[in-house]
């Protein structure tokens, strides 16, 4: 257990839904005794989302925080009693595929299961009727099969944790509505209800879908929407006469349709049916009824039986004995989508001590909740949470307009089978860099991220890969993708390419204390001559990888940071004293990497100063002039190759790329994308931040102990590296054997040819320059060229472990 706080806060959590009650239940167990749960409905099934939920439970997410939060949930309700049984029923989960497209992504699905460490197996038609007698063996291709998924008995497992809570001290006061949010200097000082005030120092907003009606309060925008969603029960059925107790309701698994986008659950001689496959039904939160006024419950809306009807039809398809049923009672139930389909937990950096847990289904509610109480209490949680930080949103994705749009689109696609690097189609472009129009004329085929049209590659390129010798890629890793990438890739190992590297985040850090500052925050040391640039990572107190940074030292007092995420951002100003300032200048800066062994020939004759590596060597700045725009140029490549990052202000961020292109063309200069630029730092052996480490990692284990500077003085988790042990796992670098096989990530890795999964890859991308295939991941410690495998769609395929850099280890394309 925690560091529990000598004196408890005061805590109010606003809702008592599966998260107010786990969370109360997680804070109290952490030694919490001053908790007041606010709920505007009356106990124990108070009206929001939990109070109808068919409560199916699925872990296996391409997320492996939800899946670990989901694995949490089972774990905890399955050991919760209420009325004398379990508050899980592990009736397994059973997910069908009907299409070859779906057949396929189960096997994929099986991988992530590996991965996470969720058992889980690919069945056949056969074994799918065994499992659900009712099935039409005729339109089933086969399915996957989890034996520990099962049904959350929601409301069951409220009531049970309630009673815990209390027992350590929480209230739980029904009927009291919160009215507002009080607050003084930045900082929450309690609630207003229509029963009087509550001080508090701490609230938490757990109101479900009631979130953006809470932020209001708060002034604060809750990026999610409260979309309908209909389940509906059959009359009885014949056919289930006698197979389950009513007690437990339901013994087979529950079962996904999800090429129908629909879900089924018993009901002991019933059968409910979830789906998703009518049009978006968005429900304003601020007009919800209250429960004395709602019909039903606030959150259960009427069926619309002309949505459903296609639906209907659908059922009676894949279950025959549906024919002799109909739908008995059904509903339109409320519950919250985001723009990107995870949840949003985490303190306001606009209101202190102001905490959110919202978007959060009951599969990942307990895990959530425990989170949560951990980050209260300790500051950090014990997995990874950089998924669903509510700081992860940019400004630009902060529009009501943005968030409606996305999270009806997460709807639509909620069963989808989605491609790693699929992007949303709107609202598209949204943020876009000052060399657009010249990526347009150049064919760049965009993806999205951050808000940013990132171009992955450019048809321009085309001709120079017509010479490309590749092996034929599957469809599914061919998706997104072109032969393209390998000729950019080419042309920057073997001449020069121009790399739009906008997305980058730009944080300035200036002021009397800024060094100080910054040597506290970051591993490595800073204290060098202005015009030095410093690879750092930002650490949390036990050690974590928050990020990993580069720190150029402009001036005395002048610093300018290339980071990840927003989180960063937030991290420094949250730690900054009034001697430092803080700033985001991504928006009004661009940048352009200019990269390859001519690098310099295209670069040096534009400016007066000299590039040379005797005057400007690796890891320096410069502020210098490109023809007549004012630049920093910093010396460092995340592709390995010689050349500089150009930054400079948006306005004149068009001129720049004209001149560094004019300049290029006798060198055949191209514009090259992230495809080829995944490709070259994978071969280099640079980290992707959030892909191959997090939080969850300390520096030595990811390979980055040269970033860490023990003797320069304290800073934050030099003490908890101090007392580390050997590490028993190690971020390992991989070639696949067979020159054609290609992984993407996320796959599980196996050193012996039984058992469970040793591992996953982090992140993968053929290595054109080594014409194999490089995945990262994190495994035991492993000598180079020991042989392991990985599983890619159910066929697996051997690799070997590899001593890093794989390229260049000598650095003679990077120190010239
Ligand atoms: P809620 O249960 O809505 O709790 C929030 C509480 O806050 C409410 O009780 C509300 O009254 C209270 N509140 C709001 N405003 C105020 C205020 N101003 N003052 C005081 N109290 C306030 N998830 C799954 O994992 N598996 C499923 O199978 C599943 N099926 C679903 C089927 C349907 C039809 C629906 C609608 C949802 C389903 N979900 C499922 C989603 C799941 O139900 C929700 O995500 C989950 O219950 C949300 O829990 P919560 O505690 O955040 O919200
Ligand atoms: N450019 C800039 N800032 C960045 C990135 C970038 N910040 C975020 C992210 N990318 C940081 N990632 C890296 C990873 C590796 C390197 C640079 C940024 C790198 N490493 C060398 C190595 O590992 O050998 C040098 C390390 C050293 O000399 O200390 O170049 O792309 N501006």
């Amino acid at each position: 257990m925690s560091s529990t706080p000598a004196t408890s806060p005061r805590v109010v959590v606003i809702g008592a839904g599966i998260v107010g009650c786990s969370l109360a239940d997680e804070l109290t167990a952490r030694g919490w005794d001053d908790i007041t749960v606010l709920e505007q409905g009356p106990l124990p099934a108070p009206g929001g989302s939990t109070s109808h939920a068919p409560g199916l439970v699925y872990r296996t997410s391409p997320s492996k925080t939800l899946s670990a939060f989901a694995q949490y949930t089972v774990e905890k309700f399955s050991a919760l009693r209420a009325d004398g049984q379990s508050c899980f029923n592990a009736v397994g989960g059973l997910e069908l595929a009907t299409t070859p497209e779906r057949w396929a992504d189960l096997h994929r699905k099986a991988g992530l299961a590996a991965s996470w460490g969720i058992e889980g197996e690919i069945i056949g038609p056969d074994a799918c009727l065994k499992l659900w007698p009712l099935l039409d063996r005729d339109r089933v291709l086969g399915g996957f099969h989890t034996p520990g998924d099962g049904l959350a008995r929601s409301l069951s497992a409220c009531r049970a944790q309630t009673e815990r809570a209390v027992a350590r001290g929480a209230r739980f006061l029904d009927r009291t509505t919160v009215t507002g949010i009080e607050q003084r200097g930045g900082r929450v000082t309690g609630v207003t209800t229509d029963r009087g005030s509550f001080a508090a120092d701490l609230v938490v907003s757990a109101a479900g879908f009631w979130g953006p009606v809470i932020g209001r309060m708060a002034g604060i925008g809750i990026p999610l929407l409260p979309l309908a969603h209909q389940y509906a029960k059959t009359t009885p059925l014949a056919e289930l006469a006698g197979v389950n107790n009513p007690r437990t309701e339901a013994s087979r698994p529950i079962l996904r349709h999800q090429d129908r986008d629909l879900y089924f659950r018993e009901h002991t001689d019933r059968i409910g049916i979830g789906s998703y496959a009518h049009r978006p039904l968005p429900v304003d939160a601020f007009a919800v009824p209250r429960y004395d006024e709602a019909p039903a419950m606030p959150s259960s809306y009427p069926f619309t039986e002309e949505d459903f009807a296609p639906s209907w039809e659908d059922c009676k398809t894949l279950l025959p004995a549906l024919a002799h049923t109909r739908v008995d009672e059904g509903f339109n139930g409320v519950f919250s989508f985001t723009p990107d389909g995870m949840p949003v937990l985490g303190e306001s950096s606009a209101l202190r001590g102001f905490w959110l847990a919202e978007a959060v289904w009951v599969t990942h509610s307990a895990g959530v909740a425990k989170a949560v109480a951990e980050w209260m209490t300790d500051g950090r949680a014990s997995l990874d949470l950089h998924e669903c930080e509510v700081s992860r949103f940019e400004s630009a994705q902060s529009s009501p307009a943005y968030v409606e749009e996305r999270a009806a689109r997460q709807f639509i696609e909620v069963y989808d089978v989605i491609h790693p690097l699929q992007s949303m189609e709107q609202p598209r472009p949204l943020r876009v860099s000052p060399f657009y129009a010249r990526q347009l004329r150049l064919g760049a085929h965009f993806l999205e991220g951050g808000g940013w049209e990132r171009p992955h590659w450019y048809e321009a390129n085309a001709g120079l890969a017509a010479t490309e010798q590749l092996p034929t890629r599957e469809p599914w890793s061919a998706r997104h993708w072109s032969p393209i990438a390998a000729a950019e890739a080419r042309a920057t190992r073997e001449k020069v390419a121009m790399y739009d590297m906008t997305p980058l985040r730009r944080l300035e850090v200036t002021g009397p204390g800024a060094l100080d500052f910054l040597q506290h925050m970051t591993s490595n040391n800073l204290a060098k001559k202005p015009g030095s640039v410093t690879y750092t990572l930002l650490l949390d107190e036990t050690g974590g990888v928050l990020s990993d940074l580069t720190v150029a030292r402009l001036a005395e007092q002048h610093f300018q940071l290339g980071a990840n995420t927003p989180a960063d951002l937030d991290r420094l100003l949250d730690h900054a004293p009034d001697d430092v300032h803080i700033r985001d200048i991504t928006p009004g800066t661009c940048c352009i990497g200019v990269w390859g062994p001519l690098a310099r020939d295209l670069v040096q004759p534009l400016t007066r100063d000299d590039l040379s590596h005797q005057a400007l060597g690796y890891f320096k700045a410069l502020r210098t002039h490109i023809g007549h725009v004012p630049v920093t140029a910093m010396r460092l490549s995340y592709v390995g190759e010689l050349g500089w990052e150009l930054y400079t202000t948006a306005d004149l961020g068009l001129r720049l790329w004209d001149t560094l292109w004019e300049a290029g063309r006798p060198h055949g200069v191209i514009a090259a994308g992230r495809s080829a630029f995944n490709s070259l730092r994978l071969e280099k052996g640079y980290r992707a931040w959030g892909h191959d480490m997090t939080a969850e990692h300390n520096p030595y284990e990811a390979g980055l102990g040269f970033a860490v500077r023990m003797n320069k003085g304290d800073f934050i988790g030099r003490d908890a590296l101090v007392a580390l042990g050997e590490p028993t796992r190690r971020l390992t670098a991989l070639t696949l054997d067979d020159p054609a096989a290609v992984v993407l990530g996320k796959e599980p890795v196996y050193v012996n040819s039984g058992g469970c999964a040793a591992g996953y890859v982090t992140s993968a991308g053929y290595g054109y320059t080594l014409g194999r295939c490089v995945a990262y991941a994190w495994l035991p410690p492993l000598a180079p060229g020991t042989p392991v495998h990985i599983e890619y769609f159910g066929e697996k395929t051997a690799a070997t472990v590899v001593e890093e850099p794989l390229f260049d280890p000598k650095m003679t394309h990077i120190l010239k």
